[in-house]
């Protein structure tokens, strides 16, 4: 569905005023996603790793592979034992042809070992994968490889933020080396972001019959990057400075410096890192005593860390206006026979107030 202007407000007032990166996807480019993320380097070739060795749950280079609940145990296997067996799938031309090639070293990794037995079989071909990332990253690049590269893939993947908002979902595509029972083959799939906020890639690989030798998949040469200087829009640059600000305000768009409302992951942090910032500066004589509970107020009365929530300026019928934090914009509902209005800013301290001194 082609979203309507309608729908396409709704969804700017319901995505959070956070996810402000962009991302880009480079399926089947290589190239363009060296040239647009810097050469990310190759973190995970699986060619140090045991052939056999069921990987799920272990960190190489940062980044975390698990199987999916359902999916086959994450094993690695030398490419060249790959093999699919003759009896079980229907449509084979040539069985010999369908293996899973490496694309860097001998070994790739290939959920359910190295026999690519026919579906239905979740431990053999329900070949998930889950990449988390203890730091999100910028950028993530794979090798998808295919039983049967015949242009049709059943890979989705779909990238989160360390908030579960979704950057990314769609599918993967491959090419086509002869239709129906064609031989396998590797297709680079990548996503670069402009911030450093891809905190986990999920692949579901949907194929799970007999019908064709295609059913799975596996995996090889993993390339992530970061960006050495985080380019995420900081609350300190979005902080207006046409108006001079009241203390608690000056001292509040100090402090979003040092704990970032659009980073936050989690409101709790946020508040304590907003309530640490602020004895620091106590101690170090830059803030009253006098501001602290009005500054830690207008943290925790915030939507920092609240993936989903909006504030809420809800105007009663004598005019008087009281801010809340609601999750989702369709629960900013007006009182009877007042207005409601989604806050312009993400505390309850600026949201509803047009002064032209704020802060995130
Ligand atoms: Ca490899
Ligand atoms: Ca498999
Ligand atoms: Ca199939
Ligand atoms: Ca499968």
């Amino acid at each position: 569905m082609r979203p309507t202007p309608a729908t396409s407000l709704l969804l700017a007032l319901l995505a959070p005023a956070a996810a402000s990166a962009a991302v880009t996807v480079f399926p089947m480019d290589l190239a363009g996603f060296d040239a647009a993320a810097g050469n990310p380097p190759v973190v995970v070739d699986f060619d140090a790793i045991a052939p056999g060795t069921d990987i799920g749950g272990q960190t190489i280079g940062g980044v975390t592979l698990s199987p999916s609940a359902t999916g086959a145990p994450l094993i690695v296997v030398r490419a060249s034992d790959t093999m699919t067996p003759a009896a079980g799938y229907t449509g084979i031309v040539d069985a010999s042809t369908n293996t899973l090639p490496a694309t860097s070293g001998q070994n790739v990794l290939s959920p359910g070992g190295a026999t690519l037995g026919p579906g239905p079989d979740d431990p053999v071909e329900n070949d998930d994968l889950v990449l988390t990332f203890a730091t999100p990253v910028s950028a993530v690049g794979f090798d998808h490889l295919s039983q049967s590269a015949d242009g049709f893939s059943f890979s989705n993947v779909t990238v989160f933020d360390s908030s579960d908002t979704v950057l990314f979902s769609g599918s993967i595509s491959i090419s086509n080396l002869g239709g129906g029972g064609a031989p396998g083959g590797a297709d680079f799939w990548g996503i670069v972001s402009d911030g450093n906020d891809i905190a986990r890639v999920e692949v579901d690989e949907g194929d799970n019959n007999n019908s064709f030798p295609d059913c799975n998949i596996g995996y090889d040469t993993i390339r992530v990057g970061g960006l050495s200087s985080v380019t995420t829009t900081t609350t300190a640059s979005t902080t207006s400075t046409t108006a001079p600000c009241d203390p608690t305000t000056a001292a509040r768009a100090r402090l979003s410096a040092q704990c970032s409302c659009a980073d936050a992951t989690n409101h709790g942090a946020y508040v304590k890192c907003i309530a640490h910032a602020v004895k620091a500066e106590v101690k170090a004589g830059t803030v009253p005593k006098s501001l602290v509970r009005g500054i830690k107020k207008c943290a925790a009365r915030s939507t920092c860390g609240k993936s989903g929530f909006v504030t809420c300026c809800r105007t009663s019928r004598q005019g008087v206006t009281k801010c809340s934090t609601k999750h989702g914009a369709a629960k900013c509902k007006a009182p009877k026979g007042g207005s409601a209005r989604v806050g312009t800013h993400a505390s309850c301290c600026d949201a509803c107030t047009d002064t032209g001194c704020s802060v995130d």
